[in-house]
């Protein structure tokens, strides 16, 4: 695990106990921290390790904590520790802020970070991948699912890649990426924020926090990004720009077997970039696009049945990140439906003519269902098994069948992995 003489002596109240909060909690005790921590959950406040003081934080005088470490998931912007945390003075990080806390402590390294609506798992993954293919030592954490402070620090020279979701960046104040990457902006998370230009500002402290002479990559596909670009490069100095379109026809994405799709292409040409920056050589960043496996839970191909296809893509958890999974696809019986984002399906409009029948589940079920019903056949199943076993029986040779909730998985799941593993598992015992 990461440590620190940053954290020896002081006193920390953590608050949520999951993958990060619990890592936290670890690498503070191992560092000599004093820990107090919290976890609505029994069982979660019961795997804490011996030397923790456990107290509910919301009934405890905060004066003299250096920090209250919040995990991500806690919506800072109505739960009642972000006032009790200021009414006390005290200042709310994460585990990502004890990360940039820590860097001065780790043998000489870079950190890459990378946030967007849509993409940042895909893109973290590939440039972890392209530099281990060139031989650069490194490892990826943050918002994938990998807590950074459970990880074994590299050796000099190598390189932290951290997907930074927008609730992540809000708790960290000193990160400076050596390199800052911004995927796209939509939509997202809205009810975390005072809006979409709250969203956008979260997003963009990314770049605020780094240091003059660093590097923002940022992809300009649309005309928000492409107007946040200009005004990053204004503010920090170093900017590169990279639009999908002009760089990808030369690249040969056809050969990226786990790349398809222009979403893809955006992602690729993000993290080509990025290896490019920190010194992988041209021939290794191709054959290392070819050779990228892929992610569970994003167009994961789960198994062929009589020659239907069966596709994870749990990940898409609003409407613009399912899109390009129904353009991939010409015959798509659609499941779809969770907790909703927003009270539309507008991206994914454009392709609307590639879906044979839709198939919801969920809270959404409903509202999407009086969406669609006048431009194609809705079938309302209320559970991911049913719509499974639904759209088994209406596909035809050729065609797919895709699980792209454009939706979070919350109101029926832990989490998407546990929404996919179940779309996997009633795959699989379908007969
Ligand atoms: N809790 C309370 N009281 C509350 C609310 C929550 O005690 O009022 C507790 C819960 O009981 C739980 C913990 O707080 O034990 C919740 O923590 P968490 O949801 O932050 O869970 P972690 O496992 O620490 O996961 C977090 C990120 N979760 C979120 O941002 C929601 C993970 O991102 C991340 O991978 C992980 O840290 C490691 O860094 C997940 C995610 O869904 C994948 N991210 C969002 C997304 O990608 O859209 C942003
Ligand atoms: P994130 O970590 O930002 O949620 P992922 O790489 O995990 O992104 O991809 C999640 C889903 O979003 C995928 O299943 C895919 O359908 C879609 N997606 C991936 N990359 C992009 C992109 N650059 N633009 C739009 N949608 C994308």
């Amino acid at each position: 695990m990461i440590t620190s003489r940053a954290f020896r002596g002081k006193r920390y109240a953590v608050l949520g106990l999951a993958r990060s909060g619990l890592a936290a909690v670890e690498a503070l005790v191992a560092s000599g921290a004093f820990v107090t921590a919290w976890d609505d959950r029994d069982e979660a406040r019961a795997a804490l390790p011996v030397g923790v003081d456990v107290a509910d934080l919301l009934e405890l005088d905060l004066a003299g904590y250096d920090a209250v470490v919040v995990s991500p998931g806690i919506p800072i912007n109505r739960h009642p520790i972000a006032a009790h945390a200021q009414s006390c003075g005290v200042p709310l990080i994460c585990d990502i802020e004890l990360f940039a806390q820590a860097r001065a402590d780790l043998p000489p390294h870079k950190v890459v970070g990378i946030t967007g609506t849509n993409g940042k798992s895909t893109t973290t993954a590939l440039v972890q991948h392209l530099l281990q293919h060139g031989g650069i030592a490194s490892l990826m954490g943050g918002n994938i699912g990998l807590p950074i402070m459970s990880r074994d620090p590299l050796p000099q020279g190598g390189v932290y890649v951290l997907e930074l979701s927008s609730y992540q960046i809000d708790l960290t104040h000193s990160l400076a990426c050596d390199i800052a990457v911004l995927t796209n902006i939509t939509p997202d998370h809205l009810d975390r924020y005072d809006g979409f230009d709250a969203y956008v500002a979260s997003k963009l402290r990314i770049f605020a926090m780094q240091q003059p002479g660093q590097v923002a990559i940022i992809a300009i596909d649309d005309e928000l990004t492409k107007s946040l670009a200009e005004s990053i490069e204004f503010a920090c100095g170093k900017a590169t720009k990279l639009t999908t379109a002009s760089v990808v026809k030369s690249f040969g994405q056809e050969n990226w077997p786990s790349l398809q799709g222009p979403h893809n292409a955006q992602n690729a040409v993000l993290a080509e970039c990025v290896a490019r920056e920190l010194g992988v050589t041209s021939d290794k960043r191709w054959t290392g696009l070819q050779s990228y496996p892929g992610l569970p839970h994003r167009m994961e191909r789960v198994r062929e049945l009589r020659d239907v296809l069966y596709v994870n893509d749990s990940k898409a958890t609003n409407a613009t990140s399912a899109a390009p999974a129904l353009a991939a696809y010409p015959a798509v019986h659609w499941i779809l439906g969770g907790q909703a984002k927003s009270n539309d399906l507008d991206a994914c409009m454009p392709f609307f003519n590639h879906v044979l029948a839709a198939y919801t589940i969920g809270e959404a079920g409903p509202m999407f269902a009086r969406l669609l019903q006048p431009v194609m056949h809705v079938e309302e199943c209320g559970i991911l098994e049913e719509a499974v076993k639904r759209a088994n029986l209406a596909a035809q040779p050729g065609d797919t069948v895709l699980l792209s909730p454009a939706c979070a998985s919350f109101d029926q799941y832990l989490d998407f992995e546990a929404r996919g593993n179940a779309f996997r598992q009633a795959v699989g015992s379908l007969a």
